[in-house]
Formats: C-alpha cells, structure tokens, sequence
C-alpha cells in the first residue's frame, strides 16, 4: 500500500469531488503536511492557521463559495460540506464519514448485510492520526511490564511462533448508538452502524503472554499503538487502554496481521492490531506496538475520567456525575440490526424476508424476535450458531404484512443470561452501551 502523500492533492486547479477526497486521505495519512497543502506553511507556533493565500483560493474553489469567516477556521478542518457521506476513503465503500481529523465513519445498516463485514465496509474509529509508517516487514511488537521475559517480535516471529488462527470477531465502539439520546451525549453522533464482524488473522494474545511468562501480581494489560496524538506532541498517545488479565487471557483476542485473508486496512490498524472481541471496540488497540502488564488498573489515556466508563447507578437524562462515582465498560450488551431490507423502502406484495445479525459481548445470544406492531406480538426468528465465540449470529424470518400501509419493524434480542434489548436505554453522560432496539420502517404498497 502507498502511503506516501498523494502530490496531486496540491494542485488547486482541480476542483472535482475526487479533489476533495484525495485531501481528505491526505489528512488521514499525514496531517501536517496537509495543513501546509491546505493552509500554506504555518510555523508551529501558529497552528491556528487560518485560511490564507493559496489555501484559501482551493478550499473556495472547492466548495464553489468564498469563505466570510474563513480566519476562524481551525487547522486542518475540512469543511463540512466535503467532510460528507461522498466524501472517498480509499478501500471503503459507502461508510458515512463524520469526521476527517481523526476519521471516523460508519456503515449504514444495509451495507452490513455480508455474513462477514468485508473490509470495505468495517467502520472506523480513530483517536488519532494514523501513523506514517505502517510496513510490515519491519514492524516490531513489545511484551514487557510484569513478565518474566520481555520479549521484541516481528511478524514474522508472530508467525513462525505461534499458531495462527482466523477467527470471525465483533467490534462494537463502545459509543455505538449515541446518537439516539436525549438530551444528546457529546461524541460521535453513531446510530447503529459502528460495529463490524470480519474475519481476523493472527495469533492468540494468551499464547502471545504465556510466552511472556505472566508475573503473579499482574492485574491489567495496557496497549500502546503507533498512532500519533492530533496535537502533533511527540510522545503523546491518543488512548492507551487495557483489559483485566483474566479477560486478556481469553483464547479468541487475537493479535491480527490478517484481515478478511489480506491485509489490515490502514484506517482499520495496519499491519498489527489486538482484536479483543465482545468488550468496547477500544480495547481493541491498531497499529499495535506494545503490550505491558500492570499490576494495577491502567490509567492510559482513554482509561480515566469519563472515557468508556459509566456511572456506577442509574443517573437522571442531564445529571451531572461525579468522576469517582463512573466505573469502566467490561463486555457490551445484547444487540441486533437489521441488515436487510434497507430502512424507508416500499414493498410490493405483502411478503417479506427480513435479516440480521445478533451479539451479546461475552454470551451468546439465545433468540431473536420481531415486531410489526410496535411491541405487542412478537415474531421468533431463525437464529444460527455463532462460527465461532465472538462471532455475528445471523438471524431471519419471514413476514406478512395484513395489509397496506406504513409499518415499523422491531428486532430484540436475548442473550443466553436472560437479558433482552430494551426499547429505550437510561441515559448515562458519554452516551455508551445504547442497546436499544433496532428499527426500520417500510411502506407497503
Ligand atoms: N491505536 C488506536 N487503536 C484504537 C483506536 C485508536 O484511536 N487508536 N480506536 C479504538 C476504538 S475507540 C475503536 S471503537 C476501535 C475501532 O476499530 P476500527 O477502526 O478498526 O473499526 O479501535 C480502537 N483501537
Ligand atoms: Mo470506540
């Protein structure tokens, strides 16, 4: 993969989508020397740079406006206008791109429908800038912290050491879903489609620190990536998170070289990541580079304060919580999406086939229903076996609608502990863990 800067990206005679898109990649891969593209060569000591000159005349020949307020415009931001649903990433298909720096985008609910996410369609959440180098032949992994003998491997080493497993795995953001509270939480505004199941490739992480040899007192892992903090400060992380020992030494996290049986996509951690399945996607740390063990709670960036963490007791929609009183995310709840049909279609006939997948963090899910009438009868759905642990459970059933007219369709899962998907979740104030139904709705003909 070339993830050199794309030079055409400075030529502001250009003034098509694909101009927007190639700046937009540009800003994954290498932020600062967008900003000089973009908004000219700024001193560090100036980075508010606002739009100036050159820079100035591009991003107006973009947006086929000038740009009043243009000196209030931070650096780097691309404006929203670009920053949209069309906006290219290169390898992904139809994700719908929130923000540029650092890139978040999600898949709509119908672009998840594949068995297993295809690479093009996984979502992607980043802290970060992507790192500017992602070669996998001289990537290096650390274990060191608690153990008894710390270990540098390459790949390769990964490789020829350990088995290698392929494992299909959910990732879930833990903020997946936000965007339904009320009052709004702040964050990414997901709805539903923050959360994939590919097929990963690597090896165990539990092989990875047996290896190691684990210390007796070690309480917690901590994960450093490569990625690089947006302030440009070397040395500082965008989030460092970790698991507690117990839950890292679960056989199906995976060290991952692999993905869908080619490589990882840069945005989805290139070329070695953790894939810590059932637990937020955070856990979950790319373009990995080491893992230390702790013989207290990692407080890593990410780890504290409010980040992945939720208050200990149900709290009142707005209420102000005090930070000692929040506790961190373990495994997310029970959840389905419809995946099929799209949202807001029309039928013709009465007859219906609807599917979908269903997870449940650390359990398996035991059923699915359906409703067509807003939650008073519910309709069982077919429901398989997870490949494997970890794995999307798909689900499907065939419905009848009596008659013409605007339906809504419901789908509620249960897991195998008895607990079910509500149709609205308490509000907590960083908005996680929203496992509240899913809904689509269908005109009939
Ligand atoms: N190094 C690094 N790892 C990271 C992140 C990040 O910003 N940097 N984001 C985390 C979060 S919050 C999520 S939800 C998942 C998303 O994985 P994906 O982008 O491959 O879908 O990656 C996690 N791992
Ligand atoms: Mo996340």
């Amino acid at each position: 993969m070339d993830h050199k800067p794309k030079s055409q990206a400075a030529q502001p005679e250009s003034q098509s989508r694909d101009r927007s898109a190639d700046l937009f990649e540009l800003y994954a891969e290498d932020p600062i020397r967008a900003d000089e593209i973009v908004f000219g060569r700024v001193p560090e000591s100036d980075r508010r740079g606002f739009l100036r000159g050159a820079g100035l005349a591009t991003m107006g020949a973009l947006l086929g406006a000038t740009i009043p307020f243009h000196r209030n415009m931070p650096a780097g931001l691309i404006p929203e206008a670009l920053a949209a649903k069309d906006i290219k990433i290169e390898g992904k298909d139809g994700l719908t791109v929130y923000n540029d720096r650092p890139v978040n985008a999600e898949t709509p609910a119908h672009l998840l429908n594949d068995d297993v996410t295809p690479t093009a369609r996984h979502f992607i959440r980043n802290n970060g800038a992507v790192p500017a180098n992602m070669d996998a032949a001289s990537w290096k992994l650390t274990i060191d912290g608690l153990v008894d003998k710390p270990m540098t491997l390459s790949i390769a080493d990964l490789k020829k050491n350990f088995q290698v497993v392929s494992e299909k795995l959910v990732i879930e953001c833990g903020g997946n879903g936000r965007a339904f509270f009320d009052p709004p939480a702040s964050g990414n505004q997901w709805t539903v489609g923050a959360v994939g199941c590919a097929e990963w490739t690597g090896v165990r992480l539990a092989d990875v620190l047996r290896a190691a040899g684990v210390k007796k007192n070690v309480v917690y892992t901590a994960h450093v990536g490569a990625d690089t903090h947006l302030s440009g400060k070397a040395g500082m992380l965008p989030i460092s998170r970790g698991v507690p020992i117990d839950k890292a030494i679960n056989p199906h996290n995976l060290i991952a070289f692999g993905m869908n049986g080619g490589p990882l996509h840069a945005q989805n951690g290139a070329p070695l990541r953790l894939v810590v399945p059932g637990w937020p996607g955070s856990c979950s740390q790319k373009w990995l580079t080491r893992v230390y063990l702790r013989d207290k709670v990692h407080d890593g960036p990410k780890m504290t304060g409010t980040a992945y963490r939720v208050p200990r007791y149900p709290v009142a929609p707005g209420q102000k919580v005090p930070t000692k009183d929040f506790e961190i995310i373990h495994a997310m709840p029970v959840k389905s999406l419809i995946t099929s049909p799209a949202t807001r279609g029309t039928l013709q006939g009465r007859d219906m086939n609807v599917r979908g997948h269903a997870w449940a963090g650390d359990n398996l899910v035991a059923e699915v229903n359906l409703s067509i009438d807003f939650g008073t009868t519910w309709i069982p759905a077919k429901l398989t076996r997870p490949d494997n642990p970890y794995a999307w459970q798909h689900f499907s059933a065939d419905i009848k609608f009596p008659q013409a007219g605007y339906y809504e369709i419901w789908a509620r899962a249960t897991d195998d502990q008895g607990r079910s998907q509500p149709f609205e979740i308490a509000w907590n104030p960083k908005g996680y863990l929203n496992n509240s139904m899913h809904r689509i709705s269908v005109r009939v003909a």
